[in-house]
């Protein structure tokens, strides 16, 4: 366990908290392998070891592709929350990813309680009672010391769920350290076999998406700043999507806006041996001036972030790059 102080007084405040309560548990926008997998056991575990009288779950905005397939896969189903009495954020690394949950979360009567794994999670002081550490590589990762203290069980399906979130958080298992490496182990000898859980999520992608992304390739610009290969592009839909792909691409740095009316969604992604060796985090150094320009929402990690904020889709790409260049102390050389 990594953190003994952190799960048991975890264990301690759902203990007290969740007794015969209405408890919603909510991810980060479009959720994903870790938050979804920390999710499916936690609400397991609300149910029956602290005796939650009823533990909905959703994710906020649309769940992506990818979420969906994993939802699927573990038999879960969105449901309405603006009834519950209790939210816990999972896997959230900034508060803006609560999209349109986010006053529905913060109106309720009782503290919201955030269990995260992010680097950035700071809420402002008292907004939420978190339970966060860096130190753990996963959300999954967290749960699974929870899961374990509280002295549950866990089923094949739990064990499934937690090996997603910790596969995928880190990179499948590229970035994983000694004490993932044992967990994925002991999740192992419960009886999960990767081959058998990744079937059907490793390509899950549909045609509308695939054609965005390949959109994204064709509108492509890039850019040599520093020394560092900065891509842009405009896609209507699948933004994200479309800035992995242009990152698998071999940008180091991709930025992506889409325009709906005057709204614009903008998806920042970096190569995370651009961000150790540059410290400059997506989250926090792009989006929060991008926010103080032109106002919106957004956050994010180091590494990926998205913003929504009222202006034209390249005026936000011109102002994202000029940022970068401000960053990097250096001009962005158009490569043609
Ligand atoms: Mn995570």
């Amino acid at each position: 366990m990594r953190k003994p102080e952190l799960v048991a007084a975890l264990h301690e405040c759902l203990l007290e908290e969740s007794r015969g309560k209405n408890v919603a548990v909510i991810t980060h926008w479009g959720g994903d392998a870790d938050s979804i997998g920390a999710a499916y056991v936690l609400r397991n575990l609300l149910k029956e070891e602290y005796n939650a009288s009823r533990v909905s779950f959703t994710i906020p905005d649309t769940a992506t592709a990818h979420s969906k397939a994993i939802l699927s896969r573990l038999g879960m189903e969105l449901e309405p929350v603006e009834d519950s009495n209790l939210f816990i954020l999972v896997d959230v690394g900034s508060l803006e990813q609560l999209g349109e949950l986010l006053q529905v979360v913060m109106d309720s009567e009782k503290k919201p309680i955030l269990i995260d794994h992010h680097l950035h999670c700071d809420y402002g002081g008292s907004m939420v009672r978190q339970f966060c550490s860096d130190e753990y590589q996963a959300t999954a990762e967290i749960i699974l010391d929870l899961a374990l203290y509280a002295g549950r069980k866990l089923t094949h399906g739990d064990a499934e769920a937690l090996f997603l979130g910790m596969y995928y958080d880190t990179a499948r298992l590229s970035i994983a350290d000694e004490e993932t490496m044992m967990k994925v182990c002991q999740l192992a000898k419960m009886g999960v076999k990767p081959a058998d859980v990744l079937i059907g999520l490793e390509m899950v992608m549909d045609e509308s998406e695939r054609i965005a992304r390949l959109k994204a390739a064709r509108r492509m610009s890039f850019y040599r700043i520093a020394g560092w290969l900065v891509a842009t592009s405009t896609v209507s839909a699948f933004q994200t999507s479309a800035a992995r792909a242009l990152i698998s691409l071999g940008a180091h740095v991709a930025l992506v806006a889409g325009q709906e009316n005057d709204e614009t969604t903008l998806s920042l992604r970096a190569q995370p041996e651009f961000v150790r060796r540059t410290a400059i985090s997506m989250g926090d150094a792009l989006t929060s001036r991008i926010r103080e320009k032109y106002g919106g929402t957004g956050g994010g990690h180091a590494s990926v972030a998205r913003v929504k904020c009222r202006a034209g889709a390249e005026e936000v790409l011109e102002y994202a790059l000029k940022l970068l260049e401000t960053k990097l102390g250096a001009k962005a050389q158009q490569v043609s």
